[in-house]
């Protein structure tokens, strides 16, 4: 049985929990409640699974995880079935492009520990934090749609679910709950809409999560 230390909220956690219902893998739910109590990620106890004090966090038997790139990739090797990666090397490498384009040029910037930084120590207003915000997933979001116009078939890549769909939906999740506007995004909402209407998508929604509140 796989544990999966996540949040809710935490898109992430989220892009492993979509992997581990697509692949039809049992797994409990450990929560971290990032906000409460000072944030339990940075509890000493979690600090001993995960050293950077960020969720998610994979335990299957004696190895630890993190990194959802690498958590992901890990389940595609030790539970193939269905990949999460195409056949082949040019569409495997776009996939991971993707991926990338949004958990480590985009995700980063807008994450919980650079929105409290900008709050706490550098004083920013609310205003120009949801600017900040904007900005960066506008900035990403339009390169994402122009690669997209020449990888997308139904999903990111071609027409199977990949990687590349696990880490979308959940940044479009991101930049709904923060009201970026999407309109000028047709291929991203199209994507998004149709991973959505499957099940893993559903069982997956940070909504349906049982640490929802
Ligand atoms: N690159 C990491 C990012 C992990 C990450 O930033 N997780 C966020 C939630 S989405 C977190 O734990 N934030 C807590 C904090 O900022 O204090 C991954 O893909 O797993």
């Amino acid at each position: 049985m796989l544990t999966l230390y996540g949040y809710w909220r935490s898109s992430a956690a989220y892009r492993v929990r979509i992997a581990c219902h697509h692949k039809g893998l049992a797994f409990e739910h450990r929560s971290v409640h990032l906000v409460r109590d000072g944030g339990e990620q940075h509890h000493p106890a979690y600090g001993v699974l995960n050293p950077n004090h960020l969720v998610p966090t994979l335990v299957d038997g004696d190895l630890i995880l993190n990194q959802s790139l690498a958590i992901m990739e890990y389940l595609d090797e030790a539970y193939p079935e269905p990949a999460l990666l195409p056949e082949g090397p040019v569409a495997r490498a776009k996939v991971r492009a993707l991926s990338q384009n949004i958990a480590s040029d985009c995700h980063p910037l807008n994450n919980l520990r650079v929105l409290k930084y900008l709050s706490g120590e550098l004083k920013v207003s609310e205003a120009q934090k949801t600017a900040w915000y904007h900005h960066w997933i506008k900035t990403a979001f339009e390169g994402l749609e122009l690669q997209l116009e020449q990888t997308a078939g139904d999903f990111c890549v071609g027409d199977e679910v990949t990687m590349a769909d696990l880490c979308l939906v959940p940044q479009v999740y991101n930049a709904e709950r923060f009201k970026v506007p999407l309109d000028e995004y047709p291929l991203i909402r199209a994507i998004t809409a149709r991973c959505r209407a499957l099940s893993a998508f559903e069982q997956a929604a940070p909504e349906r999560q049982p640490d929802a509140s």
